[in-house]
């Protein structure tokens, strides 16, 4: 079947995005539906729903992530797989995840309706907690998957309320039986919105990362003293809160202190016992350090670790650090991202080559079998925010551009890309 010209519903996807948007929906538009959290289910519950409509065989694995399987003419060939993540951050926006899952959704659908058959079986994916934000680390589920992390060590994470992952799996209904263990692929594909100003500011379509910029976590601990705001003297506090406040304006002038190309932030913290009439003797905070060279990044944190060993003495607020996640850059296959540059560029639609900040379950799938990944702009080039927007235009451009990428690929009956 000549399938040059098969486009998506861009209606149908946009229907699909809307009715996923009222699962969590916040005041101000944007959705909260932090992993395994009773959103996270429903949402999953109703893309199950959707899986089923399609004849995909559903299976879900003991992270519970999602996997809807399409028959190939040749089933026996591994298989390509698509997809991205339903959950989302606290107060999130309404595209982040959920438009590589529904876009990959509509190109099944696609597919489905016009009795399309590829030569390879191919896989939709959602992947359990990508953003990590409710449980730390991100894209713990594709890390266990991809054999990067263990899934007990995944189990044992805990959210602020001492909530274990692997109880809250088990508590959703979602803590499936099949093993967390990769299988052969032969590509993997992942859609998603740009999350910063890029494409907006050149004015493009379509965006293809070379990869995606090392993700390095850290978690900081101070101990200080507490006491009564009024009586104490300044002089030999041990105001665990200011300690803190230095360390994370060393961590902001970091990158200009490693010379840039790299980016720092604090974006958690907790203070104890949090009241306006007592010295703060408790405070975690989080330290997250980005790069496209990882050595840069190790060598940045040997830096800070500094920094913060000689605030934490000087203040007498001891310190406990936890080096909790790392995962390493990745330089996407170039022969996919090629792939994706051309099938714009065949559609009529303006690309760019690129590099992605944000981190993606990709970064893990990079490490199984060749990958890239699709990216559609950001209006104001914002994301993990309420007003996180994309046109609906390029959505279906962005899909459309899936779905011939996956049509290309599918259709290579070599055992290996
Ligand atoms: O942290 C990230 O970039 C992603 O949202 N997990
Ligand atoms: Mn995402
Ligand atoms: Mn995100």
């Amino acid at each position: 079947m000549d399938t040059s010209k098969l486009r998506i519903n861009g209606a149908r996807l946009r229907a699909s995005l809307e009715e996923m948007a009222k699962i969590g929906a916040t005041p101000a538009g944007g959705v909260q539906r932090l992993s395994l959290s009773d959103e996270d289910r429903r949402a999953r519950d109703l893309f199950v729903k959707w899986l089923k409509e399609i004849d995909l065989e559903v299976t879900i694995d003991e992270m519970g992530t999602i996997f809807g399987r399409r028959k190939g003419k040749n089933d026996r060939l591994s298989p390509v797989m698509s997809g991205s993540h339903v959950d989302s951050q606290p107060r999130g926006g309404r595209f982040d995840g959920i438009l590589g899952v529904m876009g990959t959704l509509e190109v099944m659908r696609t597919l489905h309706e016009n009795k399309v058959e590829t030569e390879r079986p191919l896989i939709i994916v959602d992947w359990t907690n990508e953003e990590g934000s409710r449980f730390a680390p991100a894209m713990v589920a594709s890390g266990v998957w991809a054999g990067a992390l263990e899934r007990d060590w995944a189990y044992a994470r805990q959210d602020k309320e001492g909530r274990k992952q692997g109880d809250e799996l088990v508590r959703i209904g979602y803590k499936g039986t099949v093993p967390a263990k990769k299988w052969p692929t032969y590509a993997y594909y992942e859609f998603h919105i740009e999350q910063g100003p890029m494409l907006e500011r050149q004015g493009k379509t379509i965006g293809a990362p070379k990869g995606i910029l090392c993700l390095h976590w850290y978690d900081v601990y101070l101990e200080g003293e507490a006491n009564q705001v009024g009586p104490t003297p300044m002089e030999g506090r041990h105001d665990a809160l200011c300690a803190a406040a230095e360390m994370i304006l060393a961590v902001n002038t970091l990158p200009d202190r490693m010379q840039g190309n790299m980016v720092a932030t604090v974006g958690e913290i907790q203070n104890y016992p949090n009241s306006r009439n007592i010295i703060p003797d408790k405070v975690h905070f989080t330290v997250d350090i980005r790069s496209w060279d990882d050595e840069h990044a190790l060598d940045a944190w040997e830096l800070l670790k500094k920094d913060f060993h000689e605030i934490a003495g000087r203040r007498g607020t001891p310190m406990k650090i936890e080096e909790t996640w790392r995962v390493a850059h990745a330089p996407f296959n170039e022969t996919l991202v090629q792939r994706v540059l051309d099938t714009a560029k065949e559609l009529g639609y303006s690309h760019l080559h690129m590099v992605s900040g944000a981190g993606h379950d990709a970064s893990y799938m990079n490490q199984v079998c060749p990958t890239a990944m699709i990216f559609v702009p950001s209006i104001g080039g914002r994301s993990h925010v309420e007003v996180e927007n994309t046109a609906w235009e390029d959505c279906e451009s962005g899909a459309n551009v899936l779905l011939h990428c996956l049509l290309k690929t599918a259709s290579e009956n070599k055992e290996k890309r």
